[in-house]
């Protein structure tokens, strides 16, 4: 009996902290990619700037390490039509890419980052209109 008691006591106190310790550990959806600007033609090549979003707190994330970026055409109804994307030194928490188009159009930006205390992978998309 005393026993059982202490066991429904350490749950209750189990569950408590993890119900506690909930805000801390943000989901990956409470990220959000966003369009800084418009992109910039250099030799022409797009230049792509991203800021990360903590939707929860709006503050930007300058600290991400964005492993994977990839565009497609897709919002053209073109999701086979890819194109070279290349990362650029991030500053001042913003990503910026480098995308050779094929074609001028609407593209889709496909980001995987990792993020200081988040266990999961932060993915978005940004769509993006692309000069040629
Ligand atoms: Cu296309």
């Amino acid at each position: 009996m005393i026993r059982n008691r202490v066991i429904a006591g350490a749950l209750a106190f189990a569950s408590g902290f993890a119900f506690a310790a909930l805000p801390s550990h943000a989901a990956a959806t409470d990220y959000k990619f966003e369009l800084v600007g418009k992109p910039q033609l250099s030799a022409r090549k797009d230049i792509v700037q991203i800021r990360l979003v903590h939707t929860t707190d709006g503050k930007p994330v300058p600290d991400a390490a964005i492993f994977e970026s990839k565009a497609d055409m897709g919002p053209e109804g073109m999701a086979t039509m890819g194109a070279p994307v290349k990362a650029l030194p991030a500053k001042d928490g913003i990503y910026s890419f480098e995308v050779d188009p094929g074609m001028a159009g609407t593209w889709a930006l496909h980001l995987a980052a990792k993020v200081q205390g988040e266990t999961e992978t932060v993915r978005g998309t940004v769509n993006v209109a692309l000069v040629k």
